[in-house]
């Protein structure tokens, strides 16, 4: 009763913003991802019939309580309800990158507490299945499920069942690099959940970004399958300038960026018109993830590191999907 998952977090090319059920987490609209080799999330769960409380550690720290820990144990008992147990887990997360900051820690982490719990539940879950339970920890973890570029469905059902990602290409598919420029440490104000609840419910934007979605999904996919460097950039940056101005819209005004966000926005868009094939995209936090090709990671890490304010630089390729390792 005992596995060990390995995951990625993945950044989303289409933004997920925004839920049509709280209780289901079922996303009001598609999203477009890739998974990011180079950042992992290492869980280990063991269900264990002598303990009588879930025990949670995370990087290294014992969470007992707070919603961090209600998340890890309310998801434990989805778990269990569908195995049909009822012994406690231990579970030991570590994150080998920054946790809460926007670099999707959430969707890594979920997405290998799926794949562990459920193996050592006794579980044979198809990825689909995989991907719909993940979805109730985190929504961007039903993304992390799969390798290279992935697309999450928002499904129709009330239950949840049809939404859940399904892979686009490979991560051999294209090589394209993520490069994420770190402009502050530490935990973000806002969670994306609080962050688009408000959305939903004060921001006069919300329907017709939700409306937007749907297009974005099907331009980013054709972008992929062609690998059309120009056309994803175009798409994704579109789609993370719409999420924020969404949730800026919102009452209080939800602002994820600093100056450095604002300043790499323009240093980009600027590198991109000088001939430099890149393109940014912004998360619930104020790091940058630039893209680029393969050839053009070098010119793209100095382009980061010589913007004043960045801390740290982070480089990434396409990854695989969550999996077992013992
Ligand atoms: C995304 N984000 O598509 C979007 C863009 C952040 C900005 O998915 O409430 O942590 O747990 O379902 O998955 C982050 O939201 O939210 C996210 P919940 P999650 O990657």
């Amino acid at each position: 009763m005992k596995a060990t998952a390995i995951a990625h977090p993945n950044i989303a090319l289409v933004k997920y913003w925004g839920k049509r059920n709280i209780e289901y987490n079922l996303p009001a609209a598609g999203s477009v991802s890739l998974t990011l080799g180079g950042l992992e999330t290492r869980t280990t769960v063991s269900f264990d019939g002598g303990i009588d409380a879930d025990v949670v550690e995370l990087n290294d720290n014992l969470v007992d309580q707070g919603p961090k820990y209600d998340r890890v144990a309310h998801f434990l008992d989805l778990v269990r309800n569908r195995a049909g147990i009822r012994e406690h887990a231990r579970v030991v997360s570590h994150n080998d990158f920054p946790t809460g900051a926007g670099l999707a820690s959430s969707a890594s982490g979920f997405a290998a507490l799926a794949v562990a719990a459920t193996h050592a539940a006794g579980l044979d879950l198809s990825d689909s299945e995989l991907s719909a339970l993940a979805r109730r920890g985190s929504g961007s973890a039903a993304r992390s499920i799969f390798g290279g570029f992935a697309e999450m469905r928002a499904g129709t059902r009330e239950d949840g069942q049809d939404a859940y990602a399904e892979p686009i290409c490979g991560a051999d598919h294209w090589d394209l690099r993520c490069v994420i420029a770190v402009t502050a440490h530490g935990e973000k104000d806002i969670s994306s959940t609080e962050g688009m609840t408000r959305t939903h419910q004060t921001s006069p934007y919300y329907d017709q970004w939700v409306d937007s979605v749907s297009l974005d999904v099907e331009w980013a996919r054709a972008a992929i399958e062609q690998r059309d460097f120009d056309e994803l950039a175009r798409i994704a940056e579109a789609s993370c300038l719409r999420m924020h101005a969404s949730a800026m819209a919102a009452e209080p005004g939800i602002i994820y960026w600093n100056g450095t966000t604002v300043d790499l926005i323009h240093r980009v868009r600027k590198a991109r018109k000088e001939g430099l094939p890149v393109f940014f995209t912004i998360d619930a936090g104020p790091q940058v993830k630039v893209f680029c090709p393969a050839e053009s990671q070098t010119d793209c890490e100095l382009l980061l590191r010589d913007t004043d304010g960045v801390r740290d630089v982070l480089v990434t390729h396409p990854g695989e999907g969550a999996r077992l390792i013992e």
